[in-house]
């Protein structure tokens, strides 16, 4: 009884815990979406408004730096791996805990997101 309570504790609480991190499930009012230096949503993070275009993200220190993002429903995150939107593009919505997966981390080097 105490071991299925226990099991019921990991999977049901704990597990998706892990899982989610510490990925914000909404965003402050006007943000597009939330981008973050480290994977699983952690360090420090970058928002983008409504319809943001960034052509080259080295003048703001998140050039190649991008490594886990969140996007409001309903709204798309397209990340470029050149500055100028060149290079590999890939359209993001929803939570992206390791871009590394997607071959996209730490590798945008500019952004837009449209709602
Ligand atoms: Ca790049």
């Amino acid at each position: 009884m105490m071991v299925s309570f226990y099991v019921l504790l990991l999977c049901g609480v704990l597990l998706p815990s892990f899982v989610v991190s510490d990925c914000p499930n909404e965003s402050p009012e006007g943000v597009c979406a939330e981008v973050f230096r480290d994977a699983g949503c952690e360090a420090d993070h970058l928002w983008l408004l409504y319809g943001e275009e960034t052509a080259d993200l080295k003048h703001t220190g998140w050039d190649d730096e991008i490594s886990s993002l969140v996007v409001r429903e309903g709204c798309t995150y397209s990340g470029y791996h050149d500055h100028e939107f060149g290079g590999e593009k890939k359209d993001f919505q929803g939570i992206h805990l390791n871009l590394k997966s997607d071959g996209f981390g730490d590798t945008i080097s500019s952004h837009t997101c449209y709602c």
